[in-house]
């Protein structure tokens, strides 16, 4: 049965879930009137789901080292010792780095890095510790199950012990990164070193059995299909199901800049953004959070995802750097300019953290 978007608009009505074929169906939907279909049912679905609130978060963004064992094709972040563009922080430097943005009104601090030796157990001990003596309301939502795993090896200890120490040092909740494409063979070329999809699920159904709420991210806009965005959607899907742990879904466009994959044009395949974001509100009926980095879209493009089914709109961008590398937009955004954007587009703001739904 070919899947029309009105045949999708009656079953999403009538409260029935969207089979993986469906969804594929309609993020291969070219006839605009029936993109329009989709985006008005997306944003309906949005809206019953989760009003017309916009959840923001005034973040800044911690990366510890771009050093990274890993050299990964699509990624413009790593670096070698020796290469210019690699530093290193120590957990003083970073403690004065949330100092000086104390006067921000930080709600989060996301921290994430490369794979690195030096940065194990006792320097993130040290560094949560110094971020929460500084302010013990600030939420951190910090490393990616690649970067958990990593620990639990270099420290020969279960990936439970891991976790249990963080939350006593002040771990808040996990960030989405690190799940590119949960399919093996597109995730074998794009992140070749990386964890397993399965692992990387397994560890994300690990931190929410303890506790731990998290957000889970797709990258597109390389060599996958939609067919791939279709399985990957399923996974997450079927994981929220069991443990109901993630809070918010972000897709991320892949950029192209300062990275090996990106230089490999005829292999990159095109996708209709605005549908990658109605179909994941649509097949995601259980995350409650779609959001929506400017970082990676720019700021007009971001706005209009609000509706396409998006909610949450990140971030205030504090020294982000894996997306600016690979040619993200580089703006100052504060929150007075979060809040007057999201209300520009009719909704209402909220300041929020990663830990609350
Ligand atoms: O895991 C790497 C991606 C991710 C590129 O959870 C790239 O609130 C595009 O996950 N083009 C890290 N993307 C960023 C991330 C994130 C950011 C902001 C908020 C949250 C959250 C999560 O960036 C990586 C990887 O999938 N990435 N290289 C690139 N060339």
């Amino acid at each position: 049965m070919s899947v029309t978007s009105e045949y999708a608009t009656e079953k999403v009505e009538a409260g029935e879930r969207l089979t993986h074929e469906e969804g594929l169906a309609l993020l291969e939907t070219t006839e605009p009137d029936e993109i329009e279909q989709i985006r008005a049912l997306a944003d309906r679905v949005r809206a019953q789901k989760v009003g017309d609130i916009v959840h923001f978060a005034s973040t800044l963004y911690i990366h510890p080292t771009n050093l990274c064992e890993l050299n990964c094709p699509m990624c413009s972040f790593y670096a070698k010792p020796g290469w210019d563009k690699a530093w290193f922080l120590t957990p003083e430097q970073i403690e004065q780095k949330v100092r000086d943005n104390l006067d921000k009104g930080l709600t989060e601090i996301h921290v994430v890095g490369g794979l690195w030796r030096d940065c194990n157990l006792d320097y993130y001990e040290e560094t949560f510790t110094r971020i929460k003596a500084l302010d013990p309301n600030l939420h951190i939502k910090a490393l990616t199950p690649v970067e958990y795993d990593f620990l639990a090896k270099m420290h020969d200890i279960p990936i439970e012990e891991v976790f249990r120490r963080m939350v006593r040092w002040g771990l808040g909740s996990l960030p989405g990164g690190g799940a590119e494409i949960l399919v093996e063979e597109i995730r074998k070329k794009v992140a070749p070193g990386k964890i397993t999809s399965d692992e990387y699920m397994a560890i994300h159904e690990l931190a929410h059995h303890l506790g731990l709420r998290s957000n889970i991210t797709m990258l597109f806009g390389h060599i996958e299909t939609n067919e791939h965005i279709i399985s990957h959607l399923m996974q997450v899907r079927n994981l929220q199901d069991k443990t109901g742990g993630f809070r918010a879904f972000i897709p991320l466009k892949f950029g192209e800049e300062n990275n090996a994959l990106g230089k490999r044009k005829k292999q990159l395949k095109q996708k209709n953004i605005h549908l990658v974001y109605a179909v994941s509100r649509l097949m995601l009926d259980n995350v409650p959070h779609l959001k929506v980095l400017w970082n990676y879209i720019g700021i007009p493009e971001a706005v209009e995802m609000l509706r396409w089914g998006g909610n949450d709109l990140s971030s205030t961008n504090t020294e982000e750097k894996i997306i600016t590398m690979a040619g993200g937009a580089q703006i100052l955004m504060d929150k007075e300019t979060m809040t007057a954007l999201i209300q520009k587009a009719g909704r209402e703001p909220r300041l929020t953290h990663t830990g609350e739904m």
